[in-house]
């Protein structure tokens, strides 16, 4: 069975999961009330991975005889006011989240709990890859003009996003 801290870490986590989603979701309605279908398909298919995690983080402390207490989640923070700001979000959500993982590694490590250390590696990996994203992102965003990025840029830009897994 799990310890009652880490029980506790990942009862936590399932909330900041629940969390991610409902800010992702956020972003989807900010892009489609500027029209841009691309960026609110990416969105809406990263709330739904959000949703992924939490389902098996919830799985999981079953599974190990734990009690899952489902929370209140937070609001997300203000609609972004440009592109640029919305995918800093999207990095800085994805930063937050590896920390928090990171913490329950270490916590799994320390109490020498193996399994969950195993589970982990699953959501550790998810980071990597989604950290990578939200960075490459961030860049084209960049490179497209950030702030200033003119209509035909945003086009282009809104296509690419879309077309990203
Ligand atoms: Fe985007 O990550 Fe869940 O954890």
């Amino acid at each position: 069975r799990i310890s009652p801290a880490l029980e506790k870490a990942l009862n936590d986590q399932v909330t900041l999961e629940a969390y991610s989603a409902q800010m992702y979701l956020m972003l989807a309605c900010w892009a489609d009330e500027n029209q841009l279908d691309g960026v609110k398909d990416f969105m809406m298919k990263h709330s739904q991975e959000e949703r992924i995690h939490m389902a098996k983080i919830i799985e999981y402390i079953q599974e190990r005889g734990g009690t899952v207490t489902i929370d209140a989640i937070a609001k997300p923070e203000p609609k972004p006011q440009n592109v640029l700001e919305c995918f800093e979000s999207v990095l800085k959500q994805e930063i937050e989240n590896t920390t928090a993982i990171y913490k329950l590694v270490k916590m799994s490590m320390d109490e020498e709990d193996w399994a969950s250390w195993n589970f982990m590696q699953w959501l550790v990996a998810e980071q990597r890859e989604e950290e990578k994203l939200a960075l490459d992102l961030l860049d084209k965003v960049k490179l497209a003009g950030g702030e200033n990025m003119s209509n035909t840029a945003k086009f282009e830009l809104n296509k690419a996003i879309g077309d990203t897994q």
